[in-house]
């Protein structure tokens, strides 16, 4: 009976990709099974049924190379200020340190594969670029919604226990994968599937269930490097190492405070993470667009007019971003963003919308608003509203903005060195 049901789903459910139709033959194959089929079989074939496209088994064990690779990681700094990374890392490195029941990791993909080139709208200056996963909904509830179902059917069909995790707990979810046959950590450090190339988001459900382990999935850059040229920030310190500091997921992201001024230029119209390393990757020649339709672009987020984005209240921002990841960066951080974006985009007619916000309550937007307009206004307009707006700055950070926005006009185009946290350390 179950056997018959996963026949109709799957027939139903999977696009006609090699993938579904390679299933499609087991999942035959399993119906003529009936019962015998082997729990590892079964968990695979009602893996797809849950919309997952990737599944690989691994032993509960830290992958090889995980825990020196973290360590590394950390004690170079490598985490910036995501602090959260280096409070369990003995936990992070090694499934059984976080769960010492956990005997098998049963590793997840969801293909998000973008619908066309998603590095073309880096052309146009004029509206900001969200990355791929942040077009539509948030990985985290789609992914975590199929992850609970799941899991609650392996263990009415065999009981034993199950943690599920996707991205925010302490789980090295690239190596697990790798370690569980779905491909293997490109030289961007992100996993690459043959079927899926970059695009994969990953899961996992961790089982007292003893199963067999998949083989690993084997390196297969080989002369590439394609990803590492890319990168606008040189945020590869060698093949499979990445300095988050560096990388404008991070800056866009995660990083809290004001945006170092180096990276200011380099970071054209991204407004919400980075696609560059994975767009370029040759093994996307075999992804195909995300079936699942949460994930294909809100129309609102393909093309956005920085001007417009940049005039978003709170209340409004809370509202465009309902049930996106974009939401959890807050307005303030976001309208940074765009302002960054606004002052790159080499289009005076946006200069008013950055002038709106030189007395906003936030300083991270004052300043990014004074750095947009030091790169799109004339010398002389510049300077009238620095005589306006900066005598009653009181925060220092904003006041700098000021006095590097009249240098950078006098042709003193100098870097000012930033702390770790992104604040202008000169003064
Ligand atoms: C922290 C984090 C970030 C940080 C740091 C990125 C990083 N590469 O670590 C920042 C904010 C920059 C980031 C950015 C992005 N992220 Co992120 N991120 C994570 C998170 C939470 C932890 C990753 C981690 O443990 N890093 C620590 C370092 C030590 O681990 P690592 O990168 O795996 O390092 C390995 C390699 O360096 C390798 N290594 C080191 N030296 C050597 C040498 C050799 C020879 C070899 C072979 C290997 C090797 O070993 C290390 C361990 O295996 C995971 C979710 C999770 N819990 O795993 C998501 C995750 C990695 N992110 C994801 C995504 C989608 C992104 C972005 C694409 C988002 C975007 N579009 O903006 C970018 C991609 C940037 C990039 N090139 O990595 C996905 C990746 C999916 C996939 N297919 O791999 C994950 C898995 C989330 C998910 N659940 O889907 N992310
Ligand atoms: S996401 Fe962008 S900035 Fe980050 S490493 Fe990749 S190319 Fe570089
Ligand atoms: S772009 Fe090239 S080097 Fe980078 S992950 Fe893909 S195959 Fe590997």
């Amino acid at each position: 009976m179950r056997d018959t049901q996963s026949a109709v789903v799957l027939t139903k459910a999977d696009p006609p990709t090699l993938k579904a139709s390679a299933f499609a033959l087991r999942a035959s194959a399993d119906r003529s099974a009936g019962e015998r089929r082997p729990p590892k079989e079964a968990i695979r074939s009602r893996a797809f049924e849950y919309g997952f496209d990737a599944v690989g088994f691994a032993r509960a064990e830290s992958p090889p190379g995980a825990r020196g690779h973290l360590s590394a990681f950390l004690a170079e700094g490598r985490h910036g200020e995501m602090e959260w990374m280096q409070r369990t890392p003995e936990r992070r490195a090694d499934p059984k340190t976080l769960w010492p029941k956990a005997k098998t990791v049963i590793a997840l993909g969801v293909n998000y594969g973008p619908l066309g080139d998603p590095l073309a709208p880096l052309a146009r200056r004029e509206c900001g670029l969200f990355s791929v996963y942040a077009q539509n909904a948030d990985y985290h509830d789609v992914l975590k919604r199929r992850l609970k179902g799941f899991a609650a059917w392996i263990v009415r069909s065999f009981s034993g226990e199950v943690k599920i995790f996707v991205d925010t707990a302490p789980v090295m979810e690239k190596p697990l994968a790798q370690a569980a046959g779905l491909g293997w950590q490109g030289k961007h450090t992100n996993l690459v599937s043959r079927d899926f190339g970059s695009w994969l988001f990953l899961g996992s459900v961790f089982t007292t269930l003893e199963l067999p382990p998949d083989e690993a999935g084997a390196d297969a850059c080989g002369s590439c490097s394609r990803c590492l040229e890319i990168c606008p920030t040189g945020a590869f310190t060698a093949p499979y190492r990445i300095d988050a500091r560096r990388c404008i997921s991070y800056l866009t992201i995660e990083h809290k405070g004001h945006i170092g001024r180096e990276f200011r230029e380099a970071i054209g119209n991204r407004i919400y993470g980075c696609d560059d390393c994975l767009a370029v990757c040759p093994w996307n020649k075999f992804a195909v667009a995300a079936r699942e339709a949460a994930f294909h672009p809100r129309i609102e987020l393909t093309l956005p007019l920085l001007r417009e984005l940049a005039q978003l209240t709170d209340s409004d921002f809370r509202e465009f971003f309902r049930g996106s990841p974009v939401k959890r960066i807050g307005r303030d951080r976001f309208v940074r963003n765009v302002l960054i974006a606004i002052g790159n985009s080499r289009e005076p007619q946006l200069a008013p919308a950055a002038e709106r916000l030189l007395k906003d309550g936030s300083a991270l937007v004052r300043a990014m608003a004074v750095w947009a307009m030091s790169r799109l206004l004339p010398q002389e307009e510049f300077a009238r509203l620095s005589v306006l707006y900066a005598p009653d700055e009181t925060e220092p950070a904003v006041a700098a903005e000021w006095r590097c926005g009249h240098q950078y006009m006098a042709g003193k185009d100098e870097i000012v060195p930033t702390s770790p946290t992104g604040l202008l350390t000169q003064e």
